[in-house]
């Protein structure tokens, strides 16, 4: 198991639809993401910067960025777009952080 984290962006003065949409995040992405084997995941806002910084588990090499070949994923992508800076494909630009302390 380990742990990554990664940054995206949030269009500005979108908190609170970007909540609203996780809040009812669609069952078959959990699942999805569950059975990739990713867990604890959480993501954060720097309402400064509207940076979204993501921090998630996972068992194996696949994170959450990972899934773009799924349908489900493709779907959620498309939906998130309106309000986060994305690629061409919609997939949210994401950039890897690189982890600098760690203490359990
Ligand atoms: C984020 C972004 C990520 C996705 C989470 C659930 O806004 O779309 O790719 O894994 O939502």
């Amino acid at each position: 198991m380990s742990k990554i984290a990664f940054k995206m962006k949030l269009n500005a003065g979108f908190k609170e639809e970007y909540k609203q949409r996780h809040s009812e995040i669609w069952p078959e992405l959990r699942d999805l993401l569950k059975r990739k084997g990713i867990s604890d995941y959480t993501i954060f806002l720097d309402e400064e910067t509207n940076i979204l910084f993501a921090v998630q588990k996972q068992e194996g090499a696949t994170s959450s960025q990972d899934l773009s070949d799924d349908t489900v994923v493709k779907k959620w992508w498309a939906y998130m777009a309106d309000i986060m800076e994305t690629n061409p494909d919609n997939s949210p630009v994401s950039i890897p952080l690189t982890e600098v302390f760690h203490m359990d």
